[in-house]
């Protein structure tokens, strides 16, 4: 007996994969891409059943914001029966925040949510659009037993399969355009698909999918550099409404130890107003009280990010915020990997 092909909803948001040339301007914006399946004939070829729909009004995603990771969210909670898996076409400059996001929202996911797009419009004759689309519908339909292999929201880009909330986008030219620099890649397409099964995040499967929908937005990311100033810190942090804060500092977690930051940072966090220390590194982790200079961080309750991305950090934030996690609790949930995004 034949096994039955997976069903695969691909969901289209923009990005450059489905851009074509302004005839005034030469400039790429995003276009109505109906009919995916018929612009690109060898989907049908693929070992499954595509089904596709598409944002309303397309768009370049440095427009993105939590109100459209919803309504991404909303489109996959209502098929999630239906469907096996979920690809979702999103621009490269903001998808590891998306993916990031999405994996927050995604409590018990049981399914996988690729998400992909490329460098190139899927029309110009050297796109990456068309491979990274392809192989990342045949990474949705992988299955084991009839049950999908993969687990989690992942990201996948010239030949790599990523964890999505381990991505950052390092590239604004090469096709190779993501990094995930403390984590390992999930899977990896040459000549076959080869997947590391032990890298891969494992759900506990008896629980309900449960999907989160609030972000809180009133969060900061402030990023140290060498003569940084008070008048600025100052201001941003008696922000009114501010929430928390993301600060990217400098190697493992270090700052200056000007008494005017520290006193800034504490009277901030006394306000109940979380701070989470993430490095500005690409890769490596946050351990503060390895140096002097983040000791007096650790002291007044900054919390470690660890190896997090400034991405998971950020849309982390967002999410436990909008949870409304108590101020008590806050510092040992965002310590905790929730979906795999930190060691
Ligand atoms: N600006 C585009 C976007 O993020 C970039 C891309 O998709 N390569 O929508």
């Amino acid at each position: 007996m034949s096994t039955p092909q997976p069903h695969i909803l691909l969901v289209y948001t923009g990005g450059t994969i489905g851009m074509i040339k302004d005839p005034d301007t030469g400039a790429l914006k995003a276009f109505d891409f109906d009919n995916l399946l018929d612009r690109i004939p060898e989907l049908k070829l693929l070992d499954c059943h595509i089904s596709t729909t598409s944002f309303h009004k397309p768009i370049d995603s440095s427009n993105m914001h939590p109100d459209y990771w919803v309504i991404i969210a909303e489109i996959i909670e209502n098929a999630y029966d239906n469907y096996d898996g979920f690809v979702v076409l999103h621009g490269s400059d903001t998808m590891s925040y998306s993916a990031s996001a999405l994996s927050f929202m995604f409590e018990n996911l049981s399914k996988p949510i690729i998400f992909t797009g490329s460098q190139l419009p899927i029309g110009d004759l050297r796109t990456d659009a068309k491979e990274n689309l392809i192989t990342s519908i045949q990474m949705a339909s992988l299955q084991k037993n009839g049950r999908p292999i993969l687990r989690e929201v992942g990201l996948y880009f010239e030949y790599k399969l990523y964890r999505g909330n381990r991505t950052t986008k390092i590239n604004a030219e090469h096709f190779e355009a993501f990094e995930s620099l403390n984590y390992p890649h999930l899977a990896e397409s040459g000549v076959h698909l080869k997947v590391s099964e032990e890298f891969l995040f494992k759900p506990n499967t008896r629980k309900k999918l449960v999907v989160h929908k609030t972000f809180d937005t009133n969060i900061t990311l402030i990023k140290m550099f060498p003569g940084i100033s008070e008048p600025v810190i100052k201001n941003i942090l008696e922000t009114p409404g501010l929430k928390g804060v993301v600060l990217e500092t400098y190697g493992a977690g270090n700052t200056t130890t000007q008494s005017w930051f520290t006193d800034l940072l504490k009277d901030t966090i006394k306000k109940g107003i979380p701070i989470i220390n993430v490095t500005q590194c690409s890769g490596g982790s946050v351990m503060m009280g390895q140096y002097e200079t983040s000791s007096k961080l650790k002291q007044i309750g900054v919390i470690s990010g660890k190896d997090i991305t400034t991405e998971a950090a950020v849309t982390k934030l967002m999410f436990m915020l909008g949870e409304r996690i108590s101020s008590k609790a806050f510092k040992t949930i965002f310590e905790t990997s929730l979906r795999g995004e930190m060691s």
